[in-house]
């Protein structure tokens, strides 16, 4: 029997953004597969503690929800707000980590999560989405090219795509489409 010490349980590290993103992975498997849009999953980060605010993946939250619009929400609700004032409950430095670059247009209309996160993080001021953390580009299936990234960018929030896991990120993403 193994009578040593008990190995210290994996502390969350504010630079391993591999670590994160294989998380929010493992939350885009949660997904169910639905051939009208992609499986991804995302997580609310406080990048000074490494503390995870928030999880979410698609099609969590009741109706036609996103990830990124799920952790938000998800994160509102815990702290009795409505999802658009979320910013003054988040820390001055939160970063988001999405399998998949956050959309720009969705095919039912709804809010795009750039423009929930631009919301987000303007509406209290503060600015305090500081950085989206990517898995993959959107591929183009839906909506053409993706101006997500490009719209985050030139409100100044910082979009770094985490190298490593693209094959399997588009394997969960588009399970349940058709081939
Ligand atoms: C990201 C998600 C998700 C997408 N992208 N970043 N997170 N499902 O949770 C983007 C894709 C849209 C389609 C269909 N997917 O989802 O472009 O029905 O899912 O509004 O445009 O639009 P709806
Ligand atoms: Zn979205």
């Amino acid at each position: 029997m193994w009578d040593g010490p008990i190995p210290p349980a994996e502390k969350p590290d504010p630079n391993n953004h591999l670590q994160y993103m294989r998380l929010a992975l493992d939350q885009a498997q949660e997904s169910p597969p639905k051939p009208s849009n992609f499986r991804v999953g995302a997580l609310l980060v406080d990048a000074d503690t490494g503390a995870i605010l928030s999880r979410g993946y698609t099609l969590e939250c009741e109706g036609n929800t996103h990830a990124e619009q799920c952790c938000l929400l998800k994160y509102a609700k815990e702290h009795n707000l409505p999802e658009e004032r979320v910013g003054e409950a988040l820390p001055l430095n939160t970063v988001i980590y999405t399998t998949m670059e956050p959309c720009n247009l969705r095919l039912s209309g709804n809010l795009p999560c750039a423009d929930r996160i631009i919301r987000t993080t303007s509406l209290t001021g503060k600015r305090n989405i500081k950085k989206v953390y990517l898995g993959v580009k959107e591929p183009e299936k839906f909506v053409g090219e993706n101006q997500g990234r490009k719209k985050l960018e030139e409100y100044g929030i910082e979009c770094i795509h985490v190298p490593g896991l693209e094959e399997r990120i588009l394997s969960v993403a588009t399970a349940g489409h058709e081939q």
